[in-house]
C-alpha cells in the first residue's frame, strides 16, 4: 500500500467511496466480519497504476470490425487522455465486486450472445442481438471527460452512437417522459449479485429530453477497440455532464415509461445519490466536497466545473424543472 503525506485538500478514498460506507453498514447489520476489507488508499492514480495489468485481449468482443471508429472532432476534452491501462484497470462495477479492481472477474461475463429488449411505451416491443443493433448504428469516436461522484475523473476516447439514434430506432409511442436502462442479472457469472441486499438489476434512467441531448452517448468501444467487459460491454451509457454512476453498464433492457425510474443508488441511499446527479462543485455530497476532482493516473487535483464543463449543451434542460438550480438536480 502506498503511504503519502496528506495535504489539506486531500480526502482519503476510504472516506468517500460509497461501497466502504455500505459494507461497513451491512457488516454492522449482518455481522459480516471482514466484509469491509477495502484497502484505504491515498493517491487514486498511483494505486490504479500499481494495480494495472496489460489490457485484456479484445478477441471475443462484439462487432470488432467497427473499431477504431472515425473520431468526431466536435467532442474534445481539453485534457490529456487517461492512459488506457489505468482506465481499464480502475473500474466501478458492483456486479463483480465492490472495490475498483474487478477487471479480471468481469472477464467471466458472457457477452455473445447478448439479447437486448426494448419495451414500454413503444410502437412495438423489440428484441435484438446487441451485435446486430450496434452494426445498424452510426458508430463514431468521441472524447469525453468523466467525473465520478467519488471526486475522481478520467478522460476516455469512447466509441459508440448517440442515444437519440437508439430512441429513433425504438419508435416511442404516446410521448413517454423517461427512458429506463437496466443491467443483466446473472449471479452465476457476476458474484457481486449474490449479495442480495443490493437492489439488482442495476437501474438508471434519463428524462426523454436528456436522452435526446446530443451528449447522451451509447458506448460500445473505448481506446479504438470494442468495449472491454470491465467497462460495461457490450453496451453502456455515457452522460458526461452527470456523475459517473448514471453511466449504466452492460445494458439488457431499455424501457420507455412515464414513471421516473427508481435507480440502484437511489434505492440504497436516496439522500446521497439523486436521480438527476448533475455535476456541481457548489453542492457537496453529504459526506464530502465536490469542489475538486483527482485526475486518475496523475495524482493531480483540479477544480470541478458545473455540468462537468458541458453547460453549453445541457444547461437549458434544467431551466424549468424541480426549482431550476436547486440542490435536487445536483445530488
Ligand atoms: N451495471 C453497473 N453500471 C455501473 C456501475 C455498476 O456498479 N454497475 N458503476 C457506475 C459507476 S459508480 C461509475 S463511476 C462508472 C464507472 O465506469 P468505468 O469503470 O468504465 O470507469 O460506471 C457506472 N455504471
Ligand atoms: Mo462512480
Amino acid at each position: 500500500m502506498l503511504i503519502k503525506r496528506k495535504r489539506g485538500w486531500e480526502i482519503k478514498e476510504s472516506e468517500i467511496t460509497p461501497e466502504r460506507y455500505f459494507l461497513d453498514r451491512r457488516s454492522a447489520i449482518f455481522g459480516l466480519a471482514g466484509a469491509a476489507a477495502v484497502a484505504a488508499t491515498g493517491g487514486i492514480g498511483r494505486t490504479a497504476l500499481a494495480q494495472a495489468k496489460n489490457a485484456p485481449q479484445t478477441s471475443g468482443l462484439v462487432a470488432p470490425e467497427l473499431y477504431p471508429a472515425k473520431r468526431n472532432e466536435a467532442y474534445q476534452a481539453g485534457r490529456d487522455l487517461t492512459e488506457e491501462k489505468v482506465a481499464t484497470s480502475y473500474n466501478n462495477f458492483y456486479e463483480f465486486g465492490t472495490n475498483k479492481y474487478i477487471a479480471d472477474s468481469a472477464q467471466k461475463l458472457t457477452i455473445k450472445p447478448w439479447r437486448i429488449q426494448i419495451d414500454g411505451m413503444v410502437e412495438k416491443p423489440i428484441e435484438i442481438e446487441a451485435e446486430e443493433l450496434i452494426r445498424k448504428m452510426p458508430v463514431e469516436e468521441r472524447i469525453y471527460r468523466f467525473r465520478c461522484v467519488e471526486a475522481w475523473a478520467m478522460t476516455v476516447p469512447w466509441s459508440g452512437f448517440q442515444l437519440s439514434e437508439l430512441v429513433k430506432f425504438a419508435k416511442p409511442a404516446g410521448d413517454p417522459k423517461y427512458l429506463r436502462m437496466q443491467t443483466f442479472v446473472r449471479s452465476d457469472e457476476a458474484r457481486g449479485q449474490r449479495q442480495d441486499w443490493y437492489p439488482w438489476p442495476y437501474t438508471e434512467g434519463l428524462s426523454m429530453a436528456e436522452a435526446m441531448n446530443e451528449l447522451a452517448f451509447m458506448v460500445t468501444g473505448a481506446y479504438g477497440k470494442p468495449l472491454p467487459k470491465q467497462m460495461g460491454a457490450p453496451i453502456r451509457l455515457a452522460t458526461p455532464w452527470k456523475y459517473g454512476f448514471k453511466s449504466v453498464k452492460s445494458i439488457v433492457r431499455f424501457s420507455f415509461t412515464n414513471e421516473r425510474p427508481r435507480t440502484f443508488w437511489e434505492g440504497l441511499a436516496p439522500d446521497e445519490y439523486g436521480f438527476w446527479a448533475n455535476v456541481n462543485p457548489a453542492v457537496a455530497h453529504p459526506r464530502w466536497s465536490q469542489a475538486t476532482e483527482e485526475i486518475i493516473g496523475t495524482g493531480k487535483r483540479i477544480p470541478s466545473v458545473i455540468y462537468n464543463g458541458y453547460g453549453e449543451q445541457v444547461a437549458a434542460l434544467y431551466k424549468d424543472i424541480e426549482g431550476g438550480s436547486g440542490r435536487k438536480l445536483f445530488m
